[in-house]
């Protein structure tokens, strides 16, 4: 059975409860265009399940994470940018900017990355 968090948005988004602009609707794991793009390429990968960050779903050892990073590469491929080069981000944790606490990773490309990150 999948968990989910009623008051959780991205569990709505999977739900279809709360609109977004979907990428990528698998079984699993669910991919959407961030609203405040910060690259032109910003999609966020999810999985239907709720998980708060990446660390728990890795623990509950379910194969998630490794799902969301296969889902991530094959959607830098289908928007040309598998070959240039991409970033995932998994932000865990409030001072590491995580504002929404279910498991999401950022895939940017499009543009030229910087290193370190702010
Ligand atoms: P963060 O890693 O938790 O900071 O990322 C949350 C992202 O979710 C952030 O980039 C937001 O722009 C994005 N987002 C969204 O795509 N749709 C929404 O309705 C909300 C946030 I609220």
């Amino acid at each position: 059975m999948t968990t989910t968090e009623p008051d959780c948005l991205f569990c709505k988004i999977a739900a279809g409860q709360v609109p977004a602009e979907i990428v990528r609707d698998g079984e699993r794991v669910l991919a959407f265009r961030d609203i405040n793009p910060q690259a032109p390429t910003h999609v966020l990968v999810i999985p239907r399940e709720h998980h708060p960050d990446a660390a728990s779903a890795a623990k509950a050892g379910s194969g998630l994470v490794d799902a969301i990073v296969s889902e991530a590469h094959a959607i830098a491929e289908d928007e040309g940018i598998a070959g240039t080069g991409y970033r995932l981000v998994f932000n865990t944790g409030s001072g590491a900017g995580q504002t929404v606490f279910h498991l999401h990773c950022h895939l940017l490309g499009g543009r030229g990355m910087e290193w370190p990150p702010g």
